[in-house]
């Protein structure tokens, strides 16, 4: 297994490139339908012992370079006492939503790297299994989160949260610093239990402008990889980001997570050769057959030219009704091509 930190020599061909899937712990496996049969997702989140499980059979079952830590970016917002629940087929729900600067004061001052010391502990049950295959820690980026915190869940514009940004700034401002600060605490207490690597989940930010971005959102997500790099290596992945991608790699990643819908190789050319790219297969892609699956992973491979600081991913998470057996192959085609 090789580590998640891109090599920093020189351009050259290294064999084949790292590789891992978002969302490789879900609904698409069998073993995870049936433990949900058993626990709700959030219990399933909450208990290490099972967490650790679907974590690490996820390595095994895809034969996949790293784990990713069986976890929600949306934990943090019940810790801060917003009241998290999920409903079959309809997704997160907040019972209580931040609308005002009022609200964003209300916020409870709460530790909550030592109220979700649980997915530490699942963290560290997890590298003990895996042994030299690392652990991903992960937490939301401030924005996405606020997002839902905003919007009282999932949602297709983004309306109130750009809303409330332009017309409450200095609300917006406070929950983004409160958010920056609960999350450098978590993703702190995850590398302490062993996280290897952490991600940032700016799922959502690519529905803002450059500008937005540098006014709202840059100043926050520079202080939290000021805070974490010293500490661990730092993946920072959104959506529809290629008008942002300058701006999100000024803000100090060590890897920049891309999707489907912009070229590695121009991804690379906006953000400098030196600079560690994760992506970018459309999941869609898993859907469809293995020669299918081999020619779209052998263009995303040939973009990337064997640079030393690619790791292979999809562009966005699996898709629940993907086949375990074309993501199992996919990951051999990655390997097998990556080595020519
Ligand atoms: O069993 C179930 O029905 C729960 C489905 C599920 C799962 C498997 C949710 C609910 N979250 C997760 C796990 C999860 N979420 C992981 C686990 C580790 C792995 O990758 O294997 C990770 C990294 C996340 C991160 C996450 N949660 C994101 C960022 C990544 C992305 O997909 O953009 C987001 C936006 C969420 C919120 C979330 N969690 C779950 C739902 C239904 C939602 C809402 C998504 C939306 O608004 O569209």
């Amino acid at each position: 297994m090789r580590a998640l930190r891109p090599s920093s020599t020189a351009d050259q061909k290294s064999g084949p490139p790292p590789v891992w899937l978002m969302r490789q712990a879900g609904r698409y496996q069998r073993e995870y339908r049936e433990i949900r049969e058993r626990v709700s997702f959030l219990e399933l989140c909450r208990t290490p012992d099972l967490a650790a499980q679907v974590t690490v059979f996820a390595v095994r079952q895809l034969e996949v370079d790293a784990a990713i830590i069986f976890a929600d970016i949306l934990l943090i917002l019940d810790e801060l006492g917003l009241g998290l629940r999920f409903e079959e087929n309809h997704g997160p729900i907040f019972e209580k939503p931040v609308r005002s600067l009022a609200d964003v004061d209300a916020l409870p001052e709460v530790p909550v790297h030592e109220n979700l010391a649980y997915v530490g502990k699942a963290i560290e049950i997890a590298v003990k299994e895996l042994g030299s295959t690392p652990v991903i820690g992960f937490a939301g980026a401030p924005f996405t989160v606020a997002s839902y915190a905003i919007e009282g869940g999932s949602s297709r514009n983004f309306t109130r949260t750009k809303c409330f940004m332009y017309q409450e700034p200095v609300a917006f401002e406070r929950l983004m610093t409160r958010l920056t600060d609960a999350t450098i605490d978590y993703l702190k207490m995850q590398i302490a239990c062993g996280a290897s690597c952490v991600q940032l989940f700016d799922s959502w930010v690519g529905c803002l402008s450059p500008f937005d971005f540098d006014t709202f959102i840059a100043p926050h997500m520079k202080r939290l990889f000021d805070s974490i790099t010293p500490l661990s290596p730092s993946i920072y992945f959104g959506t529809t980001t290629a008008g942002l991608l300058e701006p999100m790699s000024a803000t100090g990643p060590d890897i920049i997570g891309v999707d489907w819908r912009l070229d590695l190789d121009r991804a690379w050319s906006l953000i400098g050769q030196e600079r560690g790219i994760q992506g970018n297969l459309d999941p869609v892609v898993l859907l469809s057959d293995r020669a299918t699956i081999k020619s779209h992973a052998s263009r995303v491979l040939e973009q990337a030219a064997g640079r030393p600081r690619h790791i292979f991913n999809l562009g966005h998470g699996i898709l629940p009704q993907t086949p375990v057996d074309n993501a199992r192959y996919l990951v051999e085609v990655v390997r097998e091509l990556g080595s020519r």
